[in-house]
């Protein structure tokens, strides 16, 4: 497993999360009772481009009050939807496809449930979506042969 000399190469991703308050008129039925919000982590490609490629799996580390905190996300679409009550920090695995031989890369994320920025209360009112996604690239420094071959589609 030779390495490609001189050679780097990024990909690009976005990550974030995305959350609504419940409808008070329709609960999530299996919600526990101080749940007050439905929100979902995901890693997906720029125009939802498909990263299974070179992304293997995910895992993604939901705050120690949840069940079965650890979740592992095999395929793509690379995401975990859950309910819940607070922020926290999510931490976002990257495992990377076997032939890249690459070791996992970590990021973190805060998971918001809040409005933020502008007209806070005319968000709330109107129950909009709370967004914070952001875009990143994973760079693969002197990636092996095998791997160079499955990045470059040669
Ligand atoms: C806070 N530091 O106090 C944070 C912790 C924890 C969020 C937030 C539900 C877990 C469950 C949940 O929303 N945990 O009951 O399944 O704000």
């Amino acid at each position: 497993t030779k390495r490609v000399r001189g050679v780097q190469i990024h990909r690009p991703f976005v990550y974030g999360t995305e959350a609504v308050p419940f409808d008070p008129a329709n609960r999530p039925k299996n919600a526990p009772a101080d749940h007050t919000h439905s929100w979902k982590v995901f890693v997906r490609g720029i125009n939802n481009e498909d990263i299974s490629y070179w992304l293997r799996k995910v895992q993604f580390k939901l705050h120690d009050t949840y069940p079965n905190s650890l979740r592992m996300i095999e395929g793509p679409p690379f995401e975990v939807e859950e309910t819940g009550w607070g922020e926290f920090e999510i931490a976002i695995k990257f495992y990377f496809v076997p032939e890249s031989t690459e070791k996992p890369q970590s990021i973190w994320h805060g998971l918001k449930l809040h409005p933020y920025g502008d007209d806070i209360e005319g968000k709330k009112e109107r129950r909009e979506m709370v967004k914070s996604i952001c875009y990143e690239e994973v760079l693969f420094n002197e990636p092996v042969e095998q791997f160079y071959d499955v990045l470059t589609g040669g």
